[in-house]
């Protein structure tokens, strides 16, 4: 069976990674519009890149939970058939032993070159104009999609999301767009849907059915 995954914050909120949207969530604090748009990072570079740099220094101080190895477990099942999507930009999924994975809003361990467009892995600040290893010139950014920009890798997942019998939600609320409408593309190819997350989302009338309740907990329950 060919399975479509959509991950969201709250996969990693257990473990330890602070979600958008919910109460002592990541935008407390800043205004989306000043950390999460290239208006933000052209007014206040600084600020942007120590919000970033701190979430990437962050990194090293969680793990991936029950959750993100259930899904590893899947692959093992599934191989190719399997095609995890994820909003976020941690490296939980991976450090689960998750192999294909697409990251649709970026990832904290890579920069992004405003001057030539590489994407190098990055694995220490930002802040401090350090220079691009691959053109030299000291136009790096966090290689994340901030509201306005499009994502990445757009043409893959709506491919997977078109051949897909089975589209399952894990942890996202269903606010932003593109990944909101996912389950009414896959719903349309003919796939089963399915929703996984701690309450209901903005979305789930949308699904065919929809458990509540942790990701460590529904994940690996609905993997077994
Ligand atoms: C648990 C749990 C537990 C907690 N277990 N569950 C009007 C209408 C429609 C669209 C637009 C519009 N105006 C503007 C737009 C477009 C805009 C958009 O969607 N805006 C909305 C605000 C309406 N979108 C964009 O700009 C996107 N680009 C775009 O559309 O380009 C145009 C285009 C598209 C396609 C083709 C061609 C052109 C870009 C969006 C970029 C989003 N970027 C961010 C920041 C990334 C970097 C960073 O991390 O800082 O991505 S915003 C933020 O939200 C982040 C997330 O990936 C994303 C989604 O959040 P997520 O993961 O759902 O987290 P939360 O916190 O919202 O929810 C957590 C959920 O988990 C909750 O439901 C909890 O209940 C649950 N939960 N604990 C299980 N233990």
């Amino acid at each position: 069976m060919r399975v479509v995954v959509l991950t969201g914050a709250g996969i990693s909120a257990e473990s330890g990674v602070a979600t958008f949207r919910d109460s002592g969530g990541l935008w407390e604090g800043h205004d989306v519009e000043d950390v999460a748009t290239p208006e933000g990072f052209a007014r206040d570079p600084d600020l942007v890149h120590r919000f970033y740099d701190a979430r990437r220094r962050g990194l090293a101080l969680v793990a991936p939970n029950p959750a993100h190895a259930a899904l590893a477990a899947l692959e093992e099942t599934l191989g190719e058939d399997l095609l995890v999507v994820t909003q976020n930009v941690d490296d939980l999924h991976e450090r689960a032993g998750l192999r294909r994975v697409v990251h649709m809003h970026g990832e904290l361990r890579r920069a992004r070159c405003q001057a030539c467009g590489a994407r190098p892995a990055w694995d220490t600040d930002l802040q401090g104009a350090p220079p691009c290893p691959v053109c030299g010139r000291a136009e790096l950014r966090p290689d994340v999609v901030w509201f306005g920009e499009v994502p990445y890798a757009l043409e893959v997942i709506d491919r997977a999301l078109t051949g897909c019998e089975l589209f399952v939600a894990v942890g996202t609320s269903g606010a932003v767009y593109p990944a909101a409408g996912y389950v009414a593309l896959a719903a349309h190819s003919g796939a089963r849907t399915v929703e996984l997350n701690l309450e209901p989302s903005a979305v789930s009338r949308y699904f065919d059915e929809v458990r509540t309740g942790p990701a460590v907990q529904l994940v690996p329950q609905w993997v077994a």
